[in-house]
């Protein structure tokens, strides 16, 4: 059974990385322990199976497992979103409903993809899986899946069980926008890690998105401090992420991401052709240049980074 209403989530959301292990197997152990990990960092919810999930290189089965384990270790702590975009509606319906009898507080998806689809069938999609469930739908704009424009976003907000947005195009003024035209029931999410303080500091309700697996701690304080209304100490934490973000992104960042947890001891495995990842040579110098990188810009109180 859900637990929370979507306007109970706020905060930070690692979409979290899915474990597997050397094979390419899902590896239920460092799934688990990763989610404890993050629990124990104070994260205020989990956004599980979306592109950092890696979903689109899985089997709906293998999905459904991921949601079941992770909802299993999470047992109510904090609300889990669901996505369940898929390349059909068919797909995208039963994983919502598997989501929603796994206990799934929400559920989220791109818009259809690799076609191209009218507005109208867009739509269409969202209300498909809308009415297949009783849970909310968060609806997912990402560069990666084609974005959906403002006109298309306020039409979606119309369909009983939508409630609110995940947000990762750079429009931020688009966030504030929303929120004066759809009310402040309707829940945005901001979703690129590089410029979460100004998602937030336009009028998100928290935060969604990878680096939350690896530097937690940095976007917590973030989000805190822009909630404070101290936004010089915001610009901070902000450019101290972006430093070690923009370094990963050149970088295999999932593989990134996953092996540095093992500093912590939750080690997150492996990513899934064609992800690629990083052999140990590889990892050795990810690991001097983050540390160059900590210390070259003061940044503390980073449990991945200290450990280095
Ligand atoms: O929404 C993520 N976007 C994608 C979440 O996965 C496409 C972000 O967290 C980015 O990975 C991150 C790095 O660019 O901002």
């Amino acid at each position: 059974m859900s637990k929370y209403a979507l306007s109970d989530i706020k905060g930070v959301l690692p979409a979290l990385v899915t474990c597997f292990d050397e094979s390419g197997e899902f590896d239920e152990g460092r799934q688990r322990a990763l989610v404890r990990w993050l629990l124990g960092k104070g994260v205020d919810g989990f956004y599980l199976t979306g592109s950092t999930g890696e979903s689109f290189m899985m089997t709906p089965a293998e999905r459904e497992r991921v949601v079941e384990v992770v909802t299993d270790e999470v047992a109510g702590k904090v609300p889990v979103i669901v996505h369940v975009g898929a390349i059909s509606t068919k797909l995208s319906v039963q994983l919502a409903r598997q989501a929603e009898r796994a206990g799934a507080d929400a559920i989220s998806s791109v818009p259809p993809i690799y076609w191209k689809y009218s507005n109208d069938d867009v739509y269409g999609y969202y209300k498909d899986i809308c009415d297949s469930v009783s849970i909310p739908m968060v609806i997912y704009n990402v560069p990666l899946a084609g974005l959906v424009g403002y006109d298309l976003i306020k039409r979606l907000s119309g369909i009983e069980g939508v409630g609110g947005i995940k947000y990762t195009a750079s429009t931020h003024y688009e966030i504030m926008r929303l929120k004066e035209e759809l009310g402040k029931d309707y829940v945005i999410f901001s979703g690129a890690d590089e410029m979460a303080m100004s998602g937030l500091s336009f009028g998100a309700d928290g935060i969604i998105g990878s680096f939350y697996n690896m530097i937690p701690e940095l976007f917590i304080k973030l989000y805190a401090a822009v909630r404070a209304g101290d936004l010089p100490a915001a610009a901070e934490f902000q450019r101290q992420a972006n430093a070690v973000i923009f370094y990963c992104l050149d970088h295999h960042y999932f593989s990134v991401m996953k092996r540095s947890l093992g500093w912590v001891g939750a080690d997150s495995g492996w990513c899934r052709k064609p992800i690629a990842n990083l052999d140990d040579a590889a990892l050795a110098e990810v690991k001097a240049a983050l540390r160059r990188i900590r210390d070259e810009n003061g940044i503390t109180g980073v449990a991945v980074l200290d450990a280095i």
